[in-house]
């Protein structure tokens, strides 16, 4: 089922996600693009996935934290929806009908990456409920983020290190899982990229911060102009 663009409503805008494996860079870099979008006048919305609510920050702690919970893989994605549904209503959708550009970390990609390739849920079933929560609607745009899971893991694992402070607020539940997860999902985002090549981008991202800002950069500016 094709997603819906975000670009079909009244007032088009543009909706961009980023999406990759554990500590591929995806912040480092949303920070740099809506920092040159807003330097060139651009409106710019960021926010993240799961989150980017009040209702969406409670889910997402149920789910990323090491403490959440052992939720099964439908359970996941059922959560992952109802965050969604109340993040695109509140947020992503009234920004981009007031003509701002959107970049979210994160959206149903990662759904299709963890939860379907990672866990092994049937594809077929999150795009039925993808339909019923959300009518398709997904990104004009989309950046996946490409790099060994090994040097991902080092990236985040380092972050991690220098922002915890709670051991059981500790947001690694993913980042915990053995190394083929990771391998499913840099191949499952491969396929979805593959299978959708107008919208998806994928960025090399075992390079420089700077030479990989200037890359997106490039492929914004052209869909914007
Ligand atoms: N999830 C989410 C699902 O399972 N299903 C879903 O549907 C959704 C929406 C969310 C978790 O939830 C799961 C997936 C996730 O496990 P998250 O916070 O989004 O959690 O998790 P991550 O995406 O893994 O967050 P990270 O912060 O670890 O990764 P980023 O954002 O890709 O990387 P970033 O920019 O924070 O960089 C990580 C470190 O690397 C450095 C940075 O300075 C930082 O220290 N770095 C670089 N170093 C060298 N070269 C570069 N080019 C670099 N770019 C950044």
């Amino acid at each position: 089922m094709a997603t819906k663009r975000a670009a079909d409503m009244s007032a088009p805008s543009l909706f961009i996600t980023f999406e990759g494996g554990e500590g591929a860079g995806k912040t480092t870099q949303i920070n740099l693009l809506a920092k040159r979008l807003g330097g060139a006048g651009y409106k710019v919305v960021t926010t993240r996935e799961p989150g980017g609510t009040k209702e969406a920050e409670t889910i997402r702690n149920l789910l990323v934290q090491r403490e959440g919970g052992d939720w099964s893989p439908m359970a996941e994605c059922l959560l992952l929806f109802a965050a969604r549904v109340m993040h695109v209503k509140n947020v992503i959708k009234p920004a981009l009908v007031e003509g701002q550009v959107v970049i979210c970390d994160r959206f149903t990609d990662s759904t299709r990456a963890y939860q379907g390739y990672g866990h092994g849920l049937d594809l077929q079933k999150i795009e039925e409920i993808n339909i019923a929560a959300l009518d398709s609607f997904g990104p004009d745009m989309t950046f996946v983020f490409d790099i060994d899971p090994e040097q991902g893991l080092a990236r985040s694992g380092r972050r991690l290190a220098a922002e915890t402070l709670d051991i059981n607020q500790t947001e690694d539940r993913f980042e915990n899982m053995d190394i083929e997860f990771h391998e499913k999902l840099r191949q499952g985002y491969l396929e979805i990229a593959k299978n959708e090549p107008e919208r998806c981008h994928v960025i090399d991202a075992s390079g420089s911060a700077e030479e990989i800002a200037a890359e997106i950069e490039k492929i914004v500016k052209g869909k914007l102009l």
